[in-house]
């Protein structure tokens, strides 16, 4: 038995284990559940540890989209309500901070364990920066394609606080012939033919000084479900290379080919990253860099709003690393486009806020918004598809209508 109090009083608090009940019989909220707009969107609303009600994907493991209400609370998303997204069953449930260990090794001069303490002994940076799954608004996919038929709410922006890999890596000592880094967590397959989540960054991106290991997020410990007590933070790409609960880096003088990088994670390699709606791509590379989006946030889809007097249009805007130039919205599919005005920069990783007057007649309208990133990458009018259903970066329509 759940005691439902308990839990959900344990939920704010930081905490190193989660409990088996707790995890794979998360309390549903009582007949509470969510529809996205797309077929066979109804999802449960869930509690979980250390979150708030979440929209539940699947329970084993834990997948939980973030309510997209949430995005037009502030441009750092909230430790509670970070989504969350694992591939195999066999999670860590219980996990001793003080015996915690990760490993450096391979080829290097010096291998080493480190503990939580000597990472926190060595010099900390930080960084704001958005991760987003790959697959972050794969349902909205046309025709569709298999995996988490996730809405846009497998994504969000935190402020990150660790050592730099960089600085992981000089003090085990890499060695000359080092090609690439790989990283594995605590967490692994339940069934043995599953191949282990284990993902790898060439040596120069490792060694980049932006690559992280962070243990904070946001100001506290990283919740249990979002990597507990370590994770890799790769600011400006997708999530996937972000491993949780990180404990072995191992430095290789190959490239490394196990399932997450050779046979998962990849887009065609073209120009568009693309392929013809419903074809295979006849090469595919490593999935890399975010794509630019933006996102109205203060208004959601079918909302109805005052006619004849301006209202104040919010919304986030990312990409993968150059930061954001401009945001526009167009209120005639497309033919004219106002730009808003830019939100505090938080930095090239970070969404970054905008926001726009607009005065509607009364009756429906489509709002749309589309970034430029300082690197010259613009969202298309038209969706690109790839039959992963990664890298969506449509853009977004919002209807409403003015009365
Ligand atoms: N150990 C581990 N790390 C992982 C994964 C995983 O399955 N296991 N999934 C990756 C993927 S695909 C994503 S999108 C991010 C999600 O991070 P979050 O769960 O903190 O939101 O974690 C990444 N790190
Ligand atoms: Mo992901």
């Amino acid at each position: 038995m759940i005691d439902r109090r308990a839990l959900l009083k344990q939920s704010s608090a930081v905490m190193a284990a989660l409990g088996t009940a707790a995890v794979f019989d998360p309390l549903r909220a009582f007949a509470d559940t969510v529809t996205l707009p797309f077929g066979n969107g109804e999802r449960p609303m869930v509690k979980y540890p250390q979150k708030r009600l979440m929209i539940g994907m699947t329970s084993r493991p834990p997948q939980l989209e973030t309510p997209f209400s949430v995005f037009n609370d502030g441009v750092i998303t909230p430790n509670d309500a970070f989504f969350v997204r694992y591939h195999l069953a066999g999670i860590p449930l219980e996990i001793d901070p003080d015996t915690f260990r990760v490993e450096v090794k391979g080829k290097v001069d010096k291998p080493l364990k480190l503990s939580l303490a000597e990472l926190k002994a060595m010099p900390s940076v930080e960084i704001v920066a958005v991760n987003q799954c790959s697959g972050n608004s794969r349902g909205f996919f046309e025709p569709r394609v298999a995996g988490g038929q996730l809405g846009n709410g497998a994504m969000g922006n935190a402020r990150w606080k660790g050592v730099t890999l960089k600085a992981v890596l000089d003090r085990a000592g890499v060695q000359k012939d080092a090609r690439q880094v790989t990283f594995g967590g605590l967490d692994g397959p339940i069934v043995d033919k599953t191949p282990d989540f284990v993902k790898a960054l060439d040596i120069d991106q490792a060694r980049n000084g932006e690559v992280m290991l962070a243990y904070s997020m946001n100001g506290h410990d990283l919740p249990f479900l979002n990597g507990f007590p370590l994770r890799l933070v790769v600011p400006g790409y997708y999530g996937t290379y972000w491993v949780k609960h990180l404990n072995e880096i191992t430095v290789i003088d190959s490239v490394f080919d196990g399932f997450w990088m050779k046979g998962a994670y990849r887009i065609p390699d073209n120009d568009c990253n693309c392929t013809e709606p419903g074809t295979p791509p006849k090469t595919t590379i490593p999935i890399g860099r975010l794509t630019v989006r933006s996102f109205i946030t203060s208004l959601a889809d079918g909302a109805k709003v005052a006619a004849g007097q301006p209202i104040t249009l919010k919304g986030i805007a990312f990409d993968g690393g150059t930061g954001i130039k401009e945001v526009a919205v167009s209120t005639d599919d497309g033919k004219s486009w106002t730009p808003a005005k830019l939100g505090q920069d938080l930095g090239k990783y970070s969404f970054r806020e905008w926001q726009l007057p607009v005065t509607l007649a009364a009756g429906p309208h489509e709002l749309q918004v589309r970034a430029t990133s300082n690197g010259g990458q613009t969202q298309p009018m038209k969706p690109l598809w790839n039959p992963a259903g990664y890298l969506r970066n449509v853009v977004e329509t919002t209807r409403v209508t003015a009365a």
